[in-house]
């Protein structure tokens, strides 16, 4: 009688560590490789600015295919880009639209988020921008979210 009762405990321990065994591996957290996101750069092939922030680009992480484009307003038009938010490149990263001297540090934090918005776009361009630098002088200059029918601030650089 003892050893069918400690057999049959026997049996439920195993068990248990069993169960134990296949719910931490469920709950071990996946941590997925970080890949660095690939932005694609439409510009003009003499647009020396273009150049400056897809260097910064680069600097930063992000991997960088660049796509010289002659009309550069037609193809805003089909991606969407706003008249009253455009500069000189536009990029589209994983889905997203960037318009102008974005910092690299605004895209990683978008792709982070991920808000429901169309892209980012730093209208004309602003100087102290990234590409857009003229010594220590950094104007003051917002980042705008946008989609076809909204726009919100969604980062403030140099003094405001
Ligand atoms: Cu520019």
């Amino acid at each position: 009688m003892t050893t069918r009762k400690t057999s049959i405990w026997r049996t439920i321990c195993f068990l248990l560590v069993g169960l134990l065994a296949a719910c931490s591996k469920q709950t071990d957290p996946v941590q997925p490789m970080p890949s660095l996101a690939k932005v694609t750069v439409y510009k003009s092939p003499t647009c020396g600015c273009c150049e400056a922030w897809v260097d910064h680009l680069i600097e930063n992480g992000f991997e960088v295919a660049v796509v010289d484009e002659p009309q550069m307003n037609p193809l805003k038009g089909s991606l969407g880009v706003p008249n009253d938010l455009r500069s000189c490149h536009t990029a589209k990263v994983d889905g997203y639209i960037i318009e102008g001297h974005v910092p690299a540090s605004d895209i990683q934090r978008l792709l982070v988020e991920r808000p429901d918005v169309q892209g980012l776009a730093v209208p004309n361009m602003p100087i102290g921008s990234p590409g857009m630098e003229m010594g220590t002088r950094v104007d003051p200059y917002r980042v705008m979210a946008f989609s076809a029918d909204s726009r919100t601030v969604f980062a403030e650089h140099g003094q405001h």
